[in-house]
């Protein structure tokens, strides 16, 4: 592998399963174009990837019902974990069986069996095994879950945490960020029909624009949790971009190398 030929890739829980009906059921037709876009762009461009798709309706229904994301609270939430970490599996074979229909030798790394949280936030993790995955050219597939925490006992690890960390560690060439909304905007652009898509943002102008919480059931603060890993990210020296995974093409070209498809996030 070249040092400086990893992307790592979020896939938006929102994009593969099925958000629209709050239903625990995968977007097959948005995974299938997916998984066959990252194919296309690694056969032509030979990059090592770094998978992390997020929970979506797998994970964010119950774990707000049973207040999984603030620790231990009471024992009703016992059965919710085991209940919450069966069905994130069943997510996760079902994006690795997708990945390799279209050749992509992706694998599994459960981050809830090797790392722990101390207040919701990751210490101590090693990230020995991914580095060994990518240099066999296997593509590690992590998700946004459920950890053991020092402090609060357990708690939610999203996603974009886990591109944050990552990414500071890796020598990566870029991040992309796929969502189901074309980027940041100055306002909700699902329920504001003339929010204006923001193409850069840095930490000095990000708290000019008003990001609304997510419009659907989110323990990870949706995109303004989001946008929170990634400015820590642009602060350490990666800057990312966002981008609509919905609409065809647009990840195939990201992973080519475009840039300005959504918002970028940098520090200058
Ligand atoms: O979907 C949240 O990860 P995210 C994980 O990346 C759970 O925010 C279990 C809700």
């Amino acid at each position: 592998m070249k040092k400086n030929n990893l992307i790592i890739l979020k896939i938006g829980g929102s994009v593969i399963t099925d958000k629209e009906h709050n239903r625990k059921r995968i977007n097959k037709k948005n995974l299938k174009r997916i998984a066959k876009e990252i194919a296309q762009a690694k056969n032509k461009n030979g990059f090592s990837l770094i998978i992390v798709h997020g929970a979506g309706t797998f994970g964010h229904k119950i774990a707000k019902k049973f207040n999984l994301h603030q620790g231990y609270k009471n024992n009703l939430q016992i059965k919710a974990i085991s209940d919450l970490c069966l069905d994130l599996k069943k997510l996760n074979i079902e994006v690795i069986k997708y990945l390799k229909k279209e050749g992509i030798e992706a694998i599994t790394f459960k981050q809830s069996s090797a790392w722990q949280l101390s207040n919701g936030r990751l210490e101590n993790y090693n990230l020995e095994i991914i580095r060994n995955y990518l240099s066999l050219n296997l593509t590690p597939v992590l998700f946004g879950d459920i950890l053991v925490d020092k402090k609060l006992k357990f708690s939610i690890l999203s996603g974009d945490q886990i591109i944050y960390r990552l990414a500071k560690k890796l020598t990566v060439n870029k991040v992309i960020v796929g969502t189901d909304i074309d980027g940041i905007f100055n306002c909700n652009p699902k329920t504001n029909k003339r929010a204006k898509l923001i193409k850069k943002v840095n930490g000095k102008n990000i708290n000019n624009f008003l990001i609304e919480n997510s419009t659907s059931i989110d323990v990870t603060r949706g995109m303004n949790g989001k946008v929170c890993e990634l400015i820590n990210l642009a602060k350490s020296g990666t800057e990312s971009e966002i981008i609509n995974i919905t609409k065809s093409n647009i990840l195939k070209k990201a992973l080519l190398g475009q840039n300005g498809l959504g918002t970028i996030i940098k520090t200058n």
